[in-house]
This record gives C-alpha cells, structure tokens and sequence, in this order.
C-alpha cells in the first residue's frame, strides 16, 4: 500500500488556531493555563489580547502548577472548579498525558485547544482535542510558544499581531528562538525600531531584560509569576514593564543571586571531563536553577550542564548543552527506574526532578548516559 504523507504547513496551523478561536462563544467563560516562564507568560498575555480582540469577555487566567508544566490534579481541582467551556493550553505539552483533558471534556463539554512547541508524544487531534503544534509540520524546527500566537493573531488583524509584536519578542528571546522567527523581527522592527536582530542581540536589549524579570518574578515568589503576567499585561510598552517596582526589586536581588552562583560554578560545580558534563548543586530557596543552567550554558555551549536545587523532598535539575547533546533524552533515559521521577523538554534544555533518596542514582544514570544521546541535526 501506498503511504502518503499529508503535511500541513506552519501556516496552516497558524489559520486553524485562529479558526478555532474564532468560533468561541462570546458569552462562554475561557481558561487560558500557561507554562511558568516567560515565554509561557507572553503567550498567556498574547492570548489575552487575542480573545479581547475577539469580544470575548470571561477569561480567567490560569499558570500551571509550580513542580511541573503538566496537568497536575492540583490543576485538575482548579479546573473543575471552574468549570470552563472553553480551554487554553500555551506553552504546556499537556499530550504527555492527555486522561485529564479528556475527563475535563466528557465531565463539563470543555472545548479544548492546546498551542504548544515541544516533542509531542502523541497528536490529542485525535482525542476531538484541538492540538497546534509547529513540531506536526515541522519536526524539527524550533519556534516558540509566544511567537505561535504573534503569528495566530495575524491571521486575525495585522495590527494586533504588530502592536504586541514585542510581547511576542520578549517570549522568543526567552526561549531562545530569534533566531527562528525572522518575520517577527521584521514586524517588530517596522513597529518599534531596529535595535537588533539575532537572539544574542536581543538579549542584550530592554526586551531580554523583561524577560529576565519574568525568570526572576518566577523564582522569587510562587505567585511572582502571575505578578509579572498581570503587569505585562497591563504594560503598554516593555519601559511600563520594566518601572515596575516589585519586579525591579525581584530582578535586582536575584541577580546578585545568580552572580554569585554562576562565579562559583568552576569552583564548586562536579566536572566529569571525560563525560562532558557538569553537575553543578546550588543552594538557595531560589528557583533560579533554570537560569543559572542557561548563563553557563552561554558560555560553556558544548558541555552537558546540570544545575541542581534542593527543595523539600526533592531534587528539581534544568539540563542545558547548545551543541553536543540532545538532553531531553538523556533527562528521560536517567529517569528510567526512578519511582515518581519527572524529565524531559527540549533536545538544548530540559528540566528533571527526582526524589531526594533517588539523588546518587540519577546522577550516576546522567553522567553514564551523557554521551549517548548526540545533538539531533539542525536545520
Ligand atoms: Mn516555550
């Protein structure tokens, strides 16, 4: 039999997204669930702007629980207590297990769309549940969430997608995707002025620093993120964002932070040379793991960099190489055996988080297994 392989294009998948926001119920109530991060943050406040656009006047928002970007049953509670018709996932790849969404669908009618950038593991499409991810028309591509919904609302209006291009702008700075995503450059541009052009450019500019502030907010209280969504928000431009005087405070002690731990990584950090990877323990109540993951990863773009944070019973890890290896597998092959362990993201950064007794094991099974798993090719 003769398979034939019907792909849908990127922009395809823009037009149907915006489609099915389209045929939203102005009356209905709407849950928008976000990825705690600045890109999720920006797709959150993207979604926003689009479903006002759209005249649709109950939208609550919601971020996703503060362990892990899936559907949690703390997250299912509140859920069910809202009761949405309609749900929005961004920035969450909710199809590692999609059985809460479907028991939302069958328990209140929820219409579902989830618009996501990650791996996916299956396509909830097939579960009658809208699934956009650019990875289903280009697998190996890399454009983020927030970009997603620049481009789905240019499918709507020119001039939403251009007024919050440089919402957009600051979710793909965080995500490290710039370099991906030219044709919002160039609409940001024409927008607000040519200042840069490359992702290493950008981060450098006021619109990398407000995505710094979201990280910060992030780490710096368990509802900061939500602070940092609501003002952004709010912000009529990335200075409003930026003159805010709580995230000014968070971003100026977490950067004293950071700089202290990124200066002690060579001192204090376990290098395995010959397994080219850095397992590096930080102390703090800080969740700044992520972020100090992604500075020396900047600077060390070929070694396997672990940056591990204890909190609780639990050991929580962000994973980053550049160049040299694909860490989402080896996150997940390290995994392997642990009782109530979590891995996974993207082949350059991934996250994990391991029961304290499960430590010495999990860190074995990553130096072990952190030649094994290659950078896929890029485009
Ligand atoms: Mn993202």
């Amino acid at each position: 039999m003769e398979y034939v392989e019907t792909m849908k294009t990127l922009d395809n998948l823009y037009s149907e997204a915006a489609e099915w926001l389209k045929q939203i119920r102005k009356s209905g109530l709407i849950a928008v669930v976000y990825h705690r991060d600045s890109d999720g943050v920006c797709s959150a406040v993207m979604a926003a702007k689009i479903l006002k656009h759209l005249g649709c006047g109950s939208v609550k928002i919601v971020p996703c629980d503060v362990s892990t970007p899936a559907v949690t049953p703390a997250l299912m509670r509140s859920l069910s207590e809202l009761q949405p018709d309609y749900l929005v996932f961004v920035d969450m790849a909710v199809d590692q297990d999609p059985n809460p969404l479907v028991l939302l669908k069958q328990k209140y009618g929820t219409k579902i769309i989830v618009i996501d950038h990650h791996p996916m593991s299956m396509d909830l499409n097939m579960l009658d549940i809208k699934h956009i991810n650019t990875r289903s028309a280009d697998p190996r591509g890399y454009f983020p969430a927030a970009y997603m919904m620049y481009k789905i609302a240019g499918k709507l209006s020119g001039e939403l997608a251009r007024d919050h291009s440089w919402v957009a702008l600051v979710g793909t700075i965080g995500d490290h995707g710039i370099d991906n995503c030219p044709d919002l450059v160039k609409d940001f541009s024409s927008a607000y002025g040519r200042i840069a052009t490359t992702q290493k450019d950008f981060s450098q500019t006021k619109y990398g620093k407000a995505s710094e502030y979201i990280m910060s907010a992030k780490a710096s209280d368990d509802d900061g993120i939500e602070t940092a969504r609501i003002v952004l928000d709010r912000a009529i431009n990335a200075d409003a964002f930026l003159s805010a005087k709580t995230l000014k405070e968070w971003h100026a002690n977490m950067q004293a932070v950071i700089n202290h731990m990124v200066d002690n990584f060579e001192k204090d950090a376990e290098l395995n040379p010959n397994a080219n990877i850095a397992v590096y323990t930080i102390k703090t109540d800080r969740r700044i793991e992520s972020v100090v993951a992604s500075i020396l990863s900047d600077k060390f773009p070929r070694m396997t960099i672990v940056v591990c944070r204890e909190s609780q019973e639990r050991i929580g890890c962000s994973l980053r190489n550049q160049k040299s290896a694909d860490v989402s597998s080896l996150a997940r092959a390290s995994i392997a055996g642990l009782k109530d362990a979590r891995g996974g993201g993207h082949p350059q950064a991934a996250a994990a988080s391991v029961k304290k007794s499960d430590w010495a094991a999990f860190k074995n099974a990553l130096i072990n297994n952190s030649t094994k798993y290659p950078a896929p090719a890029r485009k």
